[in-house]
């Protein structure tokens, strides 16, 4: 069912990522499995603080969060945006005595700065590149992903839609040159689905005023219907 909407109101982006964690720790503390669909990429930091809230993490299990976009989202700019939160999110986590776990699969090279790079290098960030997930690649993405799941008992899957190409998803502020195959992204999260500790499924950065046929709003609720019905019966 629709849990409602969280909207940004007089510019005070924080306060909704704040109110976005609370809806989310309470549907994860009743045993629902969440999906949330954005809003700019600045959704995942109050999807983290949900997740980050929830009894589940408090009990100790382990979250890690697998990005499928062409950036990083790293940016250390003094206020917050959909350039930040995976930066937000570390800090965030070394506050609390723990290190990210943090994955990125797309990554485009020429769309992320080379303090970007070391920003992700400073961090342990694992990634694989737009070059490395080529249809040829899906053996190595299944190994990439399983060996992120080896480490985590809860995932926070999010899905920024310009990792894809712009002929599939035009609908982006940045629409990518090159992208990741849906083929590739569609498996990525059939495996997470499929995994049984997906926490919150999330899809992020859907411009209507850019998409062309909504086909950049089909392409997301085809994601959002395979990980929906991709998890075992059960799971969290
Ligand atoms: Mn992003």
């Amino acid at each position: 069912y629709d849990a409602g909407d969280v909207v940004v109101s007089g510019g005070d982006l924080e306060g909704a990522q704040r109110r976005l964690g609370a809806a989310v720790t309470a549907l994860l503390d009743h045993g629902h499995p969440v999906t949330i669909l954005g809003g700019g990429h600045e959704v995942a930091y109050g999807t983290y603080l949900g997740i980050a809230g929830s009894a589940a993490v408090r009990d100790g299990a382990r979250c890690g969060v697998l990005n499928l976009d062409a950036h990083f989202d790293l940016r250390s700019d003094a206020t917050p945006s959909s350039g930040t939160p995976f930066l937000q999110m570390a800090r965030a986590e070394k506050s609390r005595g723990r290190d990210l776990r943090y994955a990125v699969v797309g990554i485009a090279q020429s769309s992320n700065t080379s303090a970007l790079f070391t920003a992700a290098s400073e961090l342990g960030v694992r990634y694989l590149l737009d070059d490395e997930c080529r249809i040829a690649h899906l053996p190595d993405v299944e190994t990439f992903v399983g060996e992120f799941l080896a480490t985590v008992d809860l995932v926070h899957l999010t899905v920024d839609l310009d990792v894809l190409p712009a002929a599939i998803a035009p609908g982006v502020s940045a629409p990518a040159a090159y992208g990741v195959p849906l083929e590739v992204v569609q498996h990525v999260c059939d495996l997470v689905a499929r995994s049984g500790r997906l926490a919150v499924a999330e899809v992020a950065e859907l411009n209507p005023a850019f998409d062309i046929d909504n086909r950049t709003a089909r392409t997301a609720a085809r994601l959002v219907h395979r990980i929906v019905t991709g998890r075992p019966p059960g799971a969290p």
